[in-house]
């Protein structure tokens, strides 16, 4: 199976690491290649040429480009073990939406702390606690996104958890103050073996980060 299936990825991306939680889910056995993103490998610029990014999944030879769809895809192909998407249609389309939501509303104003200068900083972390509030809300009562059983958004969402160390450290604040059930969800999530095993260390991501702001001067 390892020759069959291949991740182009980068350690520290939270995109990367949504494929490697539903790989890890699956129980799929797969070969990791890491990229360099500032050196471009003729291979990642072969397999995604339009976007020329990571996370790209090769399988059978054949590239499947952007992680929420390589998590879907893994799910429909890899369908008896741990089912990530909703088999009901309405229930389905809200995974895809809030999972789309993370990626276009915590992902951006996420990068307006990270990337961002000091000035822009409170009102970045403003909308940031209230699209993590508005995933309270989704979230309600059930210990994961997907109900009883860890799903599509827990697999969205959970790499983001190890970026808000970054987020507070740079912003200098604490989720955990605002919101306590998404840093509660994180840690039951945490205790699953595809995720604690798929996730890139806080600090190392931290330190990516730094040496960003340093490349770019933002500080
Ligand atoms: C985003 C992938 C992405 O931004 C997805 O897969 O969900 N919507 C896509 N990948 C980044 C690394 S993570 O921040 C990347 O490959 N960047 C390289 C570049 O922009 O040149």
């Amino acid at each position: 199976m390892a020759d069959e299936v291949l991740l182009l990825d980068a350690k520290v991306s939270m995109f990367g690491m949504r494929a490697r939680v539903a790989l890890a889910e699956k129980g799929v056995k797969y070969e990791y290649k890491e990229q360099d993103l500032t050196n471009k490998s003729p291979l990642l610029l072969q397999m995604n040429p339009i976007h020329k990014k990571i996370p790209v999944l090769i399988h059978h030879g054949k590239a499947i480009n952007e992680s929420l769809i390589i998590v879907e895809y893994i799910d429909e192909v890899w369908k008896g073990e741990a089912p990530l998407l909703p088999s009901d249609p309405y229930q389905r389309a809200q995974a895809k939406f809030w999972a789309d939501f993370i990626g276009s509303k915590v992902h951006e104003v996420g990068k307006r702390i990270w990337v961002g200068k000091v000035e822009e900083h409170e009102q970045a972390k403003k909308e940031l606690i209230e699209n993590l509030k508005q995933l309270e809300e989704v979230l309600g009562d059930k210990p994961y996104f997907g109900g009883d059983t860890f799903g599509f958004v827990d697999v969205a969402l959970i790499p983001f958890y190890k970026w808000f160390y970054v987020y507070e450290k740079i912003g200098n604040f604490k989720v955990e103050s605002e919101c306590p059930k998404i840093i509660e969800w994180a840690k039951r999530c945490l205790k699953r073996e595809s995720v604690v095993k798929s996730l890139a260390d806080e600090k190392e991501i931290y330190e990516f980060v730094l040496g960003y702001r340093k490349k770019l001067q933002l500080d």
